[in-house]
């Protein structure tokens, strides 16, 4: 991988967004780095998939359909009643406009990380699972055993995430995703036919 300034990029995140979500951004970055100890993966670049994942999150909802809108990127109906969703495709746009980011795997990782989707790669899986286990999360009831499972075994840990999310989704919590309901469906097979 070329050598990213890991400096700079935090402190013009750290410029963008609230201290909260700036906090979890380091968390998830060096969650990042510890799954991809445990599962072989490039550490410096988990680490910065991780750490860019969330830069277009504090964007005002607002502006984040205009700006989908001027750079042409694809929304959905879903995305555009509940544009928070937007945050992932903006964010994958703004990683590569913005922050000069060129390597595929990282952008497929921060396009894909509030969702998920079928057949995710390795750092797919890595900042999706991050982002649910980093220390600072601690709203969901089954945080420790989820954390403890992501050690063990990456995917079925990603299926209990997408799992658990579409449970809470369906008590009413917000409009399902076509794409959360796929990758669901792709990882219950895949786990059904172990
Ligand atoms: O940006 P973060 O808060 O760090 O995390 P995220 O990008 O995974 O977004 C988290 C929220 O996204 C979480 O409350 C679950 C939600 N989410 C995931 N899939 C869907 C969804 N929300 C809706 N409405 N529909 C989905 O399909
Ligand atoms: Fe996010
Ligand atoms: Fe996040």
């Amino acid at each position: 991988m070329k050598n990213y300034d890991m400096k700079a990029y935090q402190k013009k995140l750290k410029h963008e967004m609230d201290e909260g979500r700036y906090q979890h951004t380091l968390g998830v970055m060096y969650t990042c780095a510890a799954l991809a100890m445990r599962y072989e993966y490039d550490i410096q670049k988990a680490q910065l998939a991780g750490l860019l994942h969330d830069c277009a999150k504090c964007i005002p909802n607002g502006k984040k359909l205009k700006l989908c809108e001027k750079h042409n990127i694809q929304m959905t109906e879903t995305e555009r009643r509940n544009p928070f969703l937007l945050h992932a495709k903006l964010g994958a746009f703004l990683a590569m406009d913005q922050y000069g980011i060129t390597d595929k795997e990282i952008i497929s990782a921060i396009l894909n990380h509030t969702t998920g989707k079928p057949n995710m790669s390795l750092l797919d899986k890595i900042v999706y699972v991050a982002d649910y286990i980093e220390p600072k999360r601690n709203k969901a009831e089954n945080l420790p055993e989820v954390r403890k499972l992501a050690f063990v075994d990456l995917d079925k840990a990603l299926y209990r995430i997408l799992s658990d999310t579409l449970g809470y989704l369906d008590k009413g919590s917000g409009e399902i995703d076509e794409m959360t309901v796929k990758a669901y469906e792709y990882y219950r097979s895949a786990q059904e036919a172990l």
